[in-house]
């Protein structure tokens, strides 16, 4: 992984794309707006409001329910080749089950996929991004495996409305961050703080209806739309904190992106073997009769192993990782320590902070990680599907420009100096939005978005200018 070489050449490889992405629960709101019910995100900020930093609501948001033509003038305005969205799940099936369509709902996904047809900008569409039906969460949510016919059933709803159109799918977004914070800090929707064992469930659950939706999605669809899918993962890349850490970095690595990684893209499929010890171990000395790492049964094992058609990381920070002393206390994974490999975080002091307590700036760690991914599961093609900054509001943002000229200059080392195969980067976010838990003080957008007045007015930043220039010259020789 040593880094010798310069980059010269800052030219992007021909058919490169670029684009942005969004979520539906922080860009929408209409939050209970026509047949749409209500998800783990609308409860969450009504019962715990103190779980968010300004006590605000994704209610209304960007209000891009009503405001999707502003959206879509954006994306072609900046000439994304493009656009991340994600799907409501509750405003697409009310019920949650595939029983019912909305109308409405249906309408406004068509009319966005659409519009950026139109202008010949392709959508990209994830179907899960954290806003699961209400109705889902009380029968259990993501801990009960019946969620993965749930989810496969609404996912083949979508790709038979949309799949004509839509060819690039992202099934679930980040299941580190949809499993591990809510079960472990209980921050986040639907904030269950059980750590021994809903984490755990939640993470092969969410692996199973991935599968799911692929291989309905491989039957039924790809025959006729020929589009690609894979799943999004968080991936905070680990370094050591001293040299006699790389053992135990390493096994964080299987810990915090293998587990999500392993079963799909490795030959032999299942859990990383390293990870099923640990596990076995730990939930032995805690006294449970059986690991909390539910397995995979044989079948299991081949439903999930060689499900994609790309690797889509999500990349914004990374951690020292360093051995715990003896006796010496942890904070929660993902966002303070690994404790089941008993490892703890430390910042590189030379790493910039940001305006948010978890975001470290280190740009060679977008490449180490995706050059890890590589020697791991081997050559197969890559898509960032989210890399981004955040600060606070403001249009003068030079810091997130040096933030993506950095990060891009990495892409560009692993593409021409690792020989890996990416061939897509999409910056987090178009525009500034709900950032969960950190509402709207923490801003990732090229667009400002003035959240005070009632037209959510939408202007362009200094990084949204970059970013055009950068996409028609397709280099970073922008000046
Ligand atoms: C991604 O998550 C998401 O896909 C996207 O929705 C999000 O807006 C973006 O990145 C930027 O965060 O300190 O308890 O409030 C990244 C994971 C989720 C990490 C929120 C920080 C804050 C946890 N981020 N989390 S908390």
């Amino acid at each position: 992984l040593a880094v010798t070489v310069t980059c010269e050449d800052l030219d992007f490889p021909p058919g490169f794309q670029f684009g942005a992405a969004s979520a539906a629960y922080q860009v929408e709101g209409a939050w209970n707006v026509s047949d749409k019910s209500e998800n783990i995100w609308d409860r969450l900020v009504r019962d715990k409001p103190e779980l968010i930093a300004d006590r605000s609501t994704g209610d209304v948001a960007c209000d891009s329910y009503h405001l999707w033509r502003r959206d879509v003038e954006m994306t072609a305005d900046l000439g994304l080749h493009f656009y991340r969205i994600s799907i409501a799940w509750t405003r697409l099936l009310p019920n949650g089950f595939a029983n019912k369509i909305s109308e409405d709902g249906l309408n406004y996904y068509n009319n966005v996929i659409d519009g950026l047809l139109e202008k010949g900008i392709q959508p990209m569409v994830t179907l899960y991004h954290w806003d699961l039906p209400q109705s889902l969460q009380d029968l259990g949510g993501w801990t009960n495996p019946l969620i993965v016919n749930w989810f496969g059933n609404y996912a083949r709803i979508a790709f038979s409305l949309f799949g004509d159109r839509v060819k690039t799918w992202i099934t679930i977004n980040e299941p580190l961050i949809m499993c591990d914070v809510p079960y472990n800090t209980g921050s986040m929707a639907p904030a269950i703080v059980n750590p021994d064992v809903g984490a755990h469930l939640c993470a092969k659950n969410v692996l199973m209806a991935h599968a799911k939706a692929w291989r309905i999605y491989d039957k039924e669809f790809r025959p006729k739309y020929h589009g690609e899918l894979s799943l999004a993962n968080h991936l905070i890349w680990y370094e050591p904190f001293t040299p006699e850490d790389e053992e135990i970095t390493e096994t964080a690595r299987e810990y915090m992106a293998g587990r999500y990684s392993h079963p799909i893209y490795s030959k032999e499929g299942g859990w990383p073997p390293v990870i099923e010890k640990i596990m076995a171990e730990n939930s032995k000395a805690k006294g449970y009769s059986e690991s909390n790492l539910p397995a995979f049964t044989k079948e299991e094992i081949e439903f999930v192993r060689g499900t994609f058609d790309f690797y889509a990381v999500n990349h914004y920070t990374s951690r020292l990782i360093r051995r715990a002393k003896e006796g010496e206390e942890f904070g929660a994974f993902p966002l303070s320590d690994v404790p089941d490999v008993g490892a703890k975080y430390e910042i590189n002091p030379d790493w910039k902070p940001t305006t948010s307590s978890w975001f470290f700036v280190y740009p060679e760690g977008l490449r180490n990680q995706i050059v890890w991914l590589r020697e791991q599961y081997g050559d197969m093609k890559f898509i960032v599907t989210e890399n981004g900054y955040a600060r606070l509001k403001g249009l003068d943002d030079t810091d997130r420009i040096e933030y993506y000229t950095e990060y891009l200059k990495q892409v560009l080392r692993a593409i021409k100096e690792d020989g890996v195969n990416i061939t897509g980067y999409t910056t987090w976010s178009l525009m500034d939005n709900f950032e969960w838990g950190d509402g709207y003080n923490s801003r990732f957008g090229l667009y400002e978005v003035d959240f005070t007045s009632p037209e959510r007015t939408r202007t362009p930043k200094a990084s949204a200018e970059f970013y055009k220039k950068l996409i028609q010259r397709h280099s970073l020789n922008v000046d």
